[in-house]
Parts: C-alpha cells; structure tokens; sequence
C-alpha cells in the first residue's frame, strides 16, 4: 500500500509520541494525530526515529584489501597505507572493485546508512575506481544515495598527471573534486594544489572535500588556505575539510584566529574517529597525540562538524563495519563531548551534521514534502540510544522497509536476571 501511517513515533527533542503519515514515498504530515482511513498503520512503539545515518567520507574502493599479499601495513601509519595501496593496487578491474564495495554497502545500509559520500582514487591512468563507483551509484540509488570525490590519493603532483586525471574524473561525472596537499612533495605544491582544487570546483561547478592535514605536524596548515580561498569565492557552505587532524595540534593562538575566519565560510568538517586515533600519534612516544581535530571546539563553535567510518578493512584501518554508532561513540569519548547536553545532542554527528557537508538539506529530514527516509532505533530517547550504542532495528527508504528487525527474544534462565 504506497499509504502508510507510523504511530507511537519519538522524534528528536519532542516529548509527545507522533505520528508520521507517508504517500508514495513522501512525508506527507507529522504531528501527534493523523485522521487518515485507508491506509497502513505501523505501530513504532514508542521507539527513536532519526533520519538516516549518513557517511559522508569512505573509500569503497579500497574495502577489503587489508589481507591482500603485500598490504599489510607494519608501522601503521597514513603514509605507509598509501605506499601499500600504491603498490598493490595495479590488477583492480571495475567487476573486482563493485563486488567489495556492494559488501561494504550492504554493511552500512544494514547499519541505517542512506548516504554515502564515497573517494574514488583517480591517480591510475585507466581511472578503474572512478568508473567502478559511477556504476555504483547509479545502479543503487533506490536504496542509497552516493556521492563520488574525484581523489588523488597519490597526490595531484606527486602522482605524474595527477591533476588532470582529478580533472578527467569530474568531466566523467564525480560531484566532488578532492586532494591530499600534505602529502604533495613540498608545502608549495600542496599550496598549488588548493588552487587548483577551488579552480576545478569553480570551472565545473562541484563540491570539494579535501583531505587536508592528515598529519600530526603543525605546520600543516593547508585548511588556512582552503578556507581563506573558498571564503572568498564564496562557496565554503560547498566546501569540505576531511580529517584535518594538524589542526588538533596547533598552537591555541594560531587556532583562535583561524576559528573566527572558518565560522565566516561555512566550511564543513569531517572527523575520522576510529582511523586518525589509530593512525596518528605514530611519531609520539608518551605524551601520545590523539590525532583528531578539535571537534569539540568547532561544534561550540557552530562550525559544521561530522563524523565518518573512512575505512573498513583496508591498508589504513583493518577494522571498520559501517556501524556509524560505533563510530559516534568512539569520536565523542576522544574529543570528549559527553556533558548530557552533548550527549543529547550529538546524534546530529551522524545524521543532520554529516547530511549539511553533503548538501542534501532538500531531500533530508522528516519534513512534510520530503522523502520519506528515516530510521528506526532500538531506543527510547537521545540518552539511551547512545549510552546503549542502539541497534537501528528498521530503515524505510521512500516509505517502504529496506529491513525491520524482529525484537531479540531472551530465555530467562536465572532468578536474578527476571
Ligand atoms: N587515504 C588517505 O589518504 N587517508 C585515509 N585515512 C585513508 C585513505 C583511509
Ligand atoms: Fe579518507
């Protein structure tokens, strides 16, 4: 029946139970009484609805590769990941590649993940990935709505034509342009190279998303520069920071100022929790870095701040399952944001946050006129869904169930435990 309303729903700082009435995969009203006959009714009982978890910074074209011979990753660094990847990446066909990906997929849809804004390495000539992920995200967009960055990630210089093959991905159809500038071979090609990513952005109009300063060493300060530039082109609300882990080791003076001038652009950060704190740090003894931005500060801030899975299984990261909640719960005890109100509040990581990075505001939310995309937790507020870690127990899609779990049924064998 393309008619179904949802009763008993808790929505997000809302006390009273509402219901949520969707047509042919639209929300058509939401408040605490429907009257609509004719239609099918689902009973959410009481449960936490969110729209769907984003993840807005993935490789899914590097998923399951950890155990490829030759992969491993001994110091576990960002920089041997990327000689490891470099090295064993020249037999990938685009049926090999969309095999794992599609796994990864299903892991984070199973997850509640209805967004993904994925990287694409562009630096081979035959440009594999980039084509493995255009058949990706049309083959799927029923079910998940994929976003490409067109990414050197052997750099735009440091890789021999590196930024023409940036250049040839976004003429392929990528929506962002993307780049790594500290890893270029000196801090003035890393400087090029963000003009050169805002130009590209500009001349074909896409987003950016940049890797920038994945790296412990303060004088990595290329989010300077991104941001003064797309602040004065005017398109920082388009515009992404990806890691910026130097950021979170800059002197405070330093921070201050550049704080005020990243709150003007409107540029968006995402933070990989689970990566950064295993990858970085690595040159520290004790007193040991965590690696990550300062989250915290640019959440106080109102700056847009996100969070990402980056990897699952690959020469970077040999865990990672497309549980966003397990990456929420990681990110806020290292950035240590867990006052109540925090803790109330910091769904938004997941969800809204990483939804505004990617530019989805008209097609994301519950709002009457908007897709009916939600999530269904197994949680009765804020609180208990992330001091439980909730399992997503139901994810609708255009109105209709991609999966809805059945209640997991104990047998109570022990006095103390009815
Ligand atoms: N590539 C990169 O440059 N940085 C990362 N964290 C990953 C891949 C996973
Ligand atoms: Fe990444």
């Amino acid at each position: 029946m393309s008619r179904k309303k949802f009763i008993n729903a808790k929505l997000k700082s809302v006390n009273e139970l509402q219901e949520i009435l969707t047509d042919h995969g639209v929300f058509q009203e939401i408040s605490p009484r429907i009257s609509a006959p004719d239609c099918e009714i689902i009973d959410l009982q009481g449960k936490l609805i969110l729209p769907p978890y984003v993840d807005p910074h993935i490789h899914l074209d590097y998923v399951f590769t950890a155990r490829k011979q030759g992969a491993a990753n001994g110091t576990g660094t960002l920089f041997e990941g990327i000689q490891r990847w470099s090295e064993t990446k020249s037999d990938l066909t685009v049926d090999e590649i969309k095999a794992r990906a599609i796994i990864a997929v299903k892991k984070e849809l199973a997850h509640g993940v209805q967004f993904i804004r994925t990287h694409a390495d562009v630096t081979d000539p035959s440009l594999t990935s980039l084509k493995a992920m255009l058949e990706l995200r049309e083959e799927l967009k029923d079910l998940v709505t994929i976003q490409i960055v067109s990414f050197p990630q052997e750099g735009m210089y440091a890789y021999k034509g590196g930024q023409e093959l940036v250049e040839e991905g976004l003429k392929m159809g990528a929506d962002c342009v993307g780049g790594i500038p500290h890893f270029e071979l000196a801090r003035e090609f890393g400087e090029q190279s963000i003009h050169s990513i805002v130009n590209l952005a500009l001349k074909y109009d896409r987003m950016i998303d940049v890797h920038c300063d994945e790296t412990d060493d303060v004088q990595s300060r290329f989010l300077e520069l991104l941001n003064a530039l797309v602040l004065m082109e005017g398109i920082g609300k388009k515009t992404t920071a990806s890691h910026t882990c130097s950021f979170g080791s800059a002197d405070n003076s330093y921070a201050f100022k550049l704080m005020k001038n990243l709150k003007k652009s409107g540029l968006n950060f995402i933070s990989c929790p689970t990566e950064n704190i295993y990858l970085q740090g690595r040159q520290d003894t004790y007193p040991k870095r965590r690696g990550l931005t300062r989250v915290k500060e640019l959440f106080e801030n109102g700056i847009n701040v996100c969070f990402a899975q980056d990897s699952i299984q690959d020469p970077w990261y040999p865990l990672g399952n497309g549980n966003l909640m397990n990456v929420l719960d990681n990110g806020i005890h290292i950035a240590q944001m867990m006052s109540f109100e925090e803790i109330d509040r910091c769904l938004d990581l997941i969800t809204v946050n990483g939804a505004k990075t990617m530019n989805l505001t008209n097609s994301y939310g519950i709002e009457a006129g908007k897709p009916a995309n939600f999530i269904v937790l197994d949680a009765k507020n804020e609180f208990e869904a992330v001091s439980e870690r909730a399992d997503v127990s139901a994810s609708i899609r255009n109105g209709e169930f991609l999966f809805k779990k059945a209640p997991v049924s104990y047998e109570i064998q022990n006095d103390f435990m009815k």
